[in-house]
C-alpha cells in the first residue's frame, strides 16, 4: 500500500484529497494545526486505510523535522507528498499591506513548503521513488491588483516546483504542480480574517471550482504510469478566464 503525506488536510483541497486517496487505498499522514478537525478526519478515513495524524505549524521547522523524523515505522516510507498547506492573508495594496500578513504568506506558503519537502525528500532519494505535488495557484502564473505578496509567494512555489523537478530528476522522483483558480474552500475566510460575508461574495454569481475537483486532478497525476509526469497544470472554473476576468451573472 502506498503512503501519502498531505499538508493542510484539515480543510478544503487537502481534506478532499485525503478523502479521495483513502478511497483509492492509499494510506495517509494528515497534517495541519487544528487537532479536532484532524482527529475527526482520521476517525472517518481509518475505516478505509491506516491514517496517522501529525499536528504542526509548517512555519516551525524544528516541529516539522521532529514530527516527520519520528513517524511510526509503518508510515515512514512516504511515496507521495502533497505540499498543500497555505493561504492568502489580506488583499491590500502594497503601500498599506500588513507586515504580519506578508510574514504569514511567505513563511507558510514558501518556507513551510520547503521545510516539509526537506524532511521528506531524503527518504525518497534513498528509495529512488517518490512523487511531490506542489499546490501553486493561478496567482503563481499572473499577478492581480492587491494580490502582491500572495502572488509572490505562489510565484515562488512555481519556481520551487521547477527547481525541485530539475534537482530531483537524477533520483527518479516526480515533481509537478497543480495551479488552481477560484476554488470554494475556507481560503477566502482566512484571507478576509473570518469575514464570512466578504468571503461568500468571492464565489457569488458563477460556479467556482470545488475542492473535490482539485483532489481528482491530484489523483489523476499520481495515478499516471511510471514514465509519465504531469509537470504543471493550471485549472480554472469555466467562468474564469484569468485572475481578473470572471463571467458573473
Ligand atoms: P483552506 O483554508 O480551506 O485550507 C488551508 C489548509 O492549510 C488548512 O488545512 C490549514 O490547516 C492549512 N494551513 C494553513 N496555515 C498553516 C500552517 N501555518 N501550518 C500548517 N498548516 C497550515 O484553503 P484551500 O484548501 O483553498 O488551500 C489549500 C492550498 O490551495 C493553499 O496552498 C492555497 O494557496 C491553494 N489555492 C487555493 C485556491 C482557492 O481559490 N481556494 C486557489 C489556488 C490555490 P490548519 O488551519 O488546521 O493548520
Ligand atoms: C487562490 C486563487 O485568485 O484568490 O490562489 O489568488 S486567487
Amino acid at each position: 500500500m502506498k503512503t501519502a503525506l498531505i499538508t493542510g488536510a484539515s480543510s478544503g483541497i487537502g481534506r478532499a484529497t485525503a478523502r479521495l486517496l483513502a478511497r483509492e487505498e492509499i494510506q495517509l499522514i494528515i497534517c495541519g494545526r487544528r487537532k479536532d478537525r484532524l482527529a475527526e478526519l482520521r476517525d472517518e478515513l481509518q475505516k478505509l486505510v491506516p491514517v496517522h495524524v501529525l499536528r504542526f505549524d509548517v512555519r516551525d521547522k524544528n516541529e516539522v523535522f521532529k514530527n516527520i523524523k519520528h513517524l511510526p515505522e509503518e508510515f515512514q516510507k512516504i511515496d507521495i507528498l502533497v505540499n498543500n498547506a497555505g493561504n492568502a492573508h489580506g488583499l491590500d495594496p502594497i503601500e498599506s499591506g500588513n507586515t504580519d500578513d506578508w510574514d504569514a504568506m511567505l513563511d507558510i506558503n514558501v518556507k513551510g513548503l520547503l521545510y516539509v519537502s526537506k524532511a521528506v525528500i531524503p527518504g525518497m532519494i534513498e528509495r529512488k521513488n517518490g512523487h511531490i505535488i506542489n499546490i501553486g495557484s493561478t496567482a503563481g502564473k499572473e499577478v492581480y491588483p492587491n494580490g502582491n505578496v500572495y502572488c509572490a509567494s505562489k510565484h515562488a512555489v512555481d519556481a520551487l516546483n521547477q527547481g525541485m523537478r530539475i534537482d530531483l530528476n537524477k533520483y527518479k522522483i516526480k515533481v509537478g504542480a497543480v495551479n488552481p483558480g477560484l476554488t470554494q474552500t475556507e481560503f477566502s475566510e482566512v484571507r478576509f480574517k473570518g469575514n464570512t460575508e466578504k468571503a461568500k461574495k468571492v464565489y457569488e454569481g458563477y460556479k467556482a471550482l470545488e475542492a473535490q475537483d482539485i483532489a481528482e486532478i491530484i489523483y489523476f497525476m499520481i495515478s499516471r504510469p511510471i514514465h509519465v509526469n504531469i509537470a504543471d497544470l493550471t485549472v480554472m472554473p469555466t467562468a474564469q478566464a484569468n485572475s481578473t476576468t470572471v463571467n458573473k451573472d
